[in-house]
């Protein structure tokens, strides 16, 4: 019984090959391909049905002991395996975290491309003419805010300067960083959708992005509000993303579904949601692949994970969280569409924003694609995700407590 459940696990080994092949991030992201996307019915037998377990209830509970093997199994591992990312995660775990704080330092780099330049501007010109607002112009447009936004929040402090009759050049940086408060506050809305349980979290990104480490950061958020957290590793593509995850589970302390590698990332979501069914997690959270030999491939994959959350699991709350890189600036823009081709996003996640002095693609990416950015990364370590709230940020960005 406990092999049957074990080989059952694993049953989906025979793609384990796909590895092996060349792929890259052009190819799943910026090849604009005009294919149909077909998302395929699902067709592999899931690894237990329904019926096995409402006629063997304590199958799912044998799951338990099994992953706890595997667990010791992995902490060996992993404790030859030093991780670079696991060293800077693992520092000052008992350090008092100022939220703010840590906002203002990831957005460093920002702030400089912004903020400081403007302070520069601001200083070399007497009076406001339009000289002023086309330097500007620029250092908005620079900083990946979007050519649309920057001319749209130009114009206003054109209106604004008009219609108080503002003359001193300083008055500028106050109406700018009430008009970008505007913007984003029309825009945003960060509540993750986990009030109700059960809830379930799709997290879906390109590679790199930086979806993994977003699912063990909202996990540690999660579960300091006593929430019970589930995770399941939906990339099946390489085995290190599934070692990752866990990883992540070890450290944030919740268990994680997984099985082997270039299994059916399907099979796994299927498994993961019957396994928080039974023991009565709050909040499921599903990784998925971020590279696969195309786009298509990965579109229907995710179709097909999609389909089994429908199917199995209607009665959740459901939250698609595209992850975005703020790095990669306006391409970020590119996959944000792609994605919405097949996915019904409910939120973004914009990571590494202590990155880049690119920071302002928040407002672009916010107003562009009318999706409401939930969660901000601005670091590498399990407190350095954040929800997004448009004063704060602003705030932030113009270094003000
Ligand atoms: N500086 C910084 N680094 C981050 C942030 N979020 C993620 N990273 C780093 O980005 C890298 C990639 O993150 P992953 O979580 O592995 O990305 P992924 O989207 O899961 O990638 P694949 O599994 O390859 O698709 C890791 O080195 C992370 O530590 C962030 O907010 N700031
Ligand atoms: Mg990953």
């Amino acid at each position: 019984m406990f092999k049957k459940l074990w080989e059952k696990l694993n049953n989906k080994n025979e793609a384990t090959d796909k590895k092996e092949k060349e792929y890259n991030q052009e190819d799943v992201i910026m090849e604009d391909e005009k294919e149909e996307l077909h998302i395929d019915e699902i067709t592999e037998e899931s690894p237990i049905t329904p019926e096995e377990i409402m006629e063997e209830p304590e199958m799912v509970e044998e799951l338990l002991p099994l992953e706890k093997e595997e667990l010791e199994e992995n902490n060996e591992l992993e404790k030859d395996n030093e991780l670079e990312e696991d060293n800077a995660l693992e520092e000052e775990p008992t350090e008092k975290i100022n939220l703010f704080a840590r906002l203002k330092e990831g957005l460093s780099k920002t702030k400089k491309g912004i903020t400081d330049k403007v302070d520069i501007l601001i200083k070399s010109y007497q009076k406001i003419d339009e000289e002023l607002f086309e330097e500007l112009e620029e250092i908005l447009i620079t900083a990946d805010i979007g050519v649309n936004t920057t001319m749209e929040v130009i114009d206003e402090l054109r209106d604004a300067v008009k219609v108080q009759k503002i003359t001193q050049p300083e008055k500028i940086k106050e109406l700018l960083q009430e008009k970008l408060t505007t913007t984003l506050n029309e825009l945003s809305s960060s509540d993750l959708n986990t009030e109700s349980s059960p809830s379930i979290i799709l997290v879906v990104g390109v590679n790199g992005v930086g979806k993994t480490t977003s699912i063990g950061k909202i996990a540690y958020k999660l579960k300091g509000q006593g929430k019970k957290v589930l995770l399941a590793a939906g990339d099946t593509f390489r085995a290190a993303a599934i070692d990752q995850l866990k990883i992540w589970g070890d450290r944030v302390g919740v268990d994680v579904i997984k099985h082997q590698e270039g299994s059916d990332p399907a099979a796994v979501i299927y498994d993961a949601i019957q396994a928080a069914k039974a023991r009565k997690m709050d909040v499921l959270i599903c990784d998925t692949a971020g590279r696969l030999h195309n786009k298509k491939n990965l579109m229907n994959e995710l179709g097909k994970v999609f389909k089994v959350v429908e199917r199995e699991f209607p009665q959740a709350v459901k939250e698609v969280l595209l992850v975005l890189d703020a790095t990669t600036g306006q391409n970020a823009i590119q996959q944000a569409k792609t994605f919405k081709e097949v996915a019904n996003i409910s939120g973004l996640v914009l990571t590494k924003l202590d990155g880049t002095a690119k920071g302002g693609i928040v407002i672009a990416i916010s107003k562009e694609l009318n999706i409401p950015v939930k969660l901000i990364g601005v670091g590498e370590k399990m407190e350095d995700l954040q929800e997004f709230n448009a004063s704060v940020f602003v705030k932030a960005l113009f270094g003000e407590e």
